[in-house]
């Protein structure tokens, strides 16, 4: 019998750590999953409400039990509420996230987070344009402090729009006017989600729904996007750049820092402090040769992109970069950080710390993060790591060899800049077949599904088929541990996308970033559709999230359908419990917004569907098949 470890992923490099954790009787996301089995089946299909205290109220599936909640709820009713509170969730979790990077722009325009400063000046010049901010006579502060206050009030305003929605083609605007969700302000939005799902408010599943589009827009197009592109202009607006992955990243002889979570607010700050000539000294001094600074997940991503730090893993690697046995220091911020580290952190000598203000767990040792002092605080988290050290245990570390190289940094800008300066190529080569569209897959890792199989299948399933993929999040780096994020990987391309790969030494899989980067996939498509004087639901295009678990993810899909975006789910949503509602979303949003969502486990049948979208798109454009 092969162990579970091989069911688990198709990664070697995590089927030999889970061997390593089943050895050391150590516990993992895996073995936590099936002591849930069977999981609630009233959970799965979304039926239960805990929203008032007259509840927990559940809707019998069979017809046999209650068929409405106590205060007369049916099921549309209540998966639609908790469909919308875990939109509101997902946006709230980007756009908070977005509210820090500029909370930090601003307080670095006033002078007051010295540690930051203005990487990507033209990106400084072009937002503040799109908000009418003049540059004349002016100077780069002033301009700075004015963008800023801009977009921090895009966060509570009571009457939109919200100003990058503006870069959408005139009849996506258009169509969200008329439904009434063109998003107003972020906040707004999100608090209206749960006074809507309060008990006794909001009470028509298609009422509910819509305004869950609304929400997810003001995710899309506000805070996802506004975290994008300030972090451009402080850090740097990303390029294409060489790294490596998976987590034979980690170093025997350095002193391994990990960071984990989504902000780089944080993450920049720490790959700095690396470098710091002083920390370089006493890393010697402890027996390091030196000091390696790793990512996980989207935090990461953001550094991957900018600075080509390696990355560990995604997601569900997070345990087993620890199980390592190499790592110093587990430093995290927010979102996607297991409370499980706590107790796997005491089991090895790995410091767990925990930073943000936000977000603290069992087991840290904590080290709280201002911007005002950014730099000293991250120079105290790398010194703690390297201080920690000498209490390795030779006897406890194995790292996998599994160490992929990989071609990074592919921003929107990156992208029209390979292409010569304008999407015309890409338009040719679309138009004349060669590329047949575009696939844009992304999205977390889910113990429910074998790690890593979702999205490399479905990948290359794609690009075999002549369907250039552009990734971000976990779908990225999962692509780069499969080899997929090199030039070279147009051999497993298609005869057309490798023909064009090969013209532009580009792979056939191109990683944009981070999730909340998944806004520059909407840069993206609204730059081709705008240039083909099409809507975006026009377009050969189609979006998957074949592993997908976070609330985050349940905000991108809808505003990736609501942007006219086809979206294939490989991780049932929990909706099934009502036929309206499922019906809404796979077949019913076609009429209203041009797309919907399909859910497909299988990544074969996942990427025909994808395919067979584009093909239909393809036609009615009048391209060749
Ligand atoms: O924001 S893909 S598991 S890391 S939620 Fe989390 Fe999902 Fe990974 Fe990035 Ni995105
Ligand atoms: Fe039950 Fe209605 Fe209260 Fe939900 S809101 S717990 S369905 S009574």
């Amino acid at each position: 019998m092969k162990p579970k470890a091989y069911e688990r992923s198709i990664d070697p490099a995590t089927r030999a750590m889970l061997l390593k954790a089943e050895k050391e009787g150590i516990e993992t996301a895996w073995d936590r999953y099936e002591k849930q089995l069977p999981q609630c089946s009233f959970g799965q299909l979304g039926v239960c409400c805990r929203n008032c205290n007259m509840g927990p109220c559940r809707i019998d599936p069979f017809g046999e039990g209650a068929d409405k909640g106590v205060c007369g709820a049916t099921a549309d009713i209540i998966v639609a509420r908790n469909l919308l509170r875990m939109i509101a969730a997902g946006a709230a979790a980007h756009s908070d996230h977005a509210r820090d990077a500029v909370l930090t722009f601003k307080k670095m325009s006033g002078g007051e987070a010295g540690s930051y400063g203005i990487k990507d000046e033209a990106k400084l010049f072009s937002l503040a344009a799109e908000y009418g901010i003049s540059a004349e006579d002016r100077s780069k502060e002033e301009i700075t402090a004015e963008l800023a206050s801009a977009l921090l009030a895009e966060f509570g305003k009571q009457e939109g729009p919200i100003q990058y929605t503006r870069r959408a083609p005139e009849t996506r605007l258009r169509l969200w006017a008329e439904l009434g969700i063109e998003p107003r302000g972020i906040d707004r939005e999100i608090v209206e989600c749960m006074h809507r799902t309060h008990m006794g408010v909001d009470n028509d599943a298609t009422h509910i729904l819509l305004h869950g589009l609304r929400t997810s827009l003001s995710d899309g197009w506000g805070g996802s996007m506004i975290a994008t592109e300030v972090q451009d202009v402080l850090f740097g607006t990303p390029e294409p750049r060489k790294a490596t992955v998976n987590l034979g990243v980690l170093s025997e002889d350095k002193v391994n820092v990990i960071i984990h979570g989504h902000e780089p607010i944080l993450s920049e700050m720490i790959v700095e402090a690396a470098e710091d000539p002083t920390l370089l000294k006493l890393a010697k001094e402890k027996g390091a040769k030196g000091i390696n600074v790793a990512g996980i997940c989207c935090t990461g991503n953001e550094t991957l992109m900018r600075h080509g730090t390696p990355i560990a893993g995604t997601f569900l690697q997070q345990e087993l970069a620890v199980i390592t046995g190499a790592v110093e220091a587990m430093v995290v911020d927010v979102q996607c950080v297991m409370p499980a580290l706590g107790s796997l952190t005491g089991c090895y000598h790995t410091k767990f710390i925990s930073t943000s203000p936000k977000a603290d767990f069992p087991g840290t040792n904590r080290i709280e993060f201002h911007e005002e002092k950014a730099y000293e605080t991250a120079k105290e988290i790398v010194r703690t790591a390297v201080e920690n050290f000498p209490n390795r245990s030779p006897e406890k570390v194995s790292i996998p060899d599994e160490k992929q190289e990989c071609m990074v940094g592919f921003s929107a800008e990156a992208i029209l800049k390979a292409l010569g300066g304008t999407p015309t190529p890409l338009i040719d080569a679309i138009a004349g077949g060669s590329v047949k569209g575009i696939g844009a897959v992304v999205g977390c890792n889910n113990v429910k599904v074998q790690h890593n199989y979702g999205h490399v299948n479905l990948v290359k399933e794609l690009i075999k088929n002549n369907v250039l993929v552009v990734t971000t999040g976990c779908n990225a780096i999962a692509c780069a541990e499969a080899g997929l994020l090199v030039p070279e990987a147009a051999s497993m391309a298609g005869e057309g996308l490798k023909g064009v790969c090969e013209a532009l030494g580009i792979p056939p899989v191109l990683h944009m970033g981070s999730c909340v980067d998944i806004s520059r996939i909407l840069v993206l498509a609204s730059a081709i559709a705008k240039a083909l004087g099409v809507d975006i639901s026009d377009l050969p295009a189609a979006g998957a999230a074949p592993e997908w678990m976070s609330e985050k993810a349940v905000s991108i899909g809808a505003y990736v359908v609501s942007s006219g975006v086809y979206t294939v789910l490989g991780t049932v949503p929990p909706v099934l419990g009502s036929a309206a509602v499922a019906d809404l979303l796979t077949r019913g949003l076609d009429g209203v917004v041009g797309a919907s969502f399909a859910v497909e486990p299988d990544p074969f049948k996942a990427a025909s569907l994808m395919l067979a979208r584009i093909e239909e798109k393809r036609k009615a454009l009048g391209l060749k098949a």
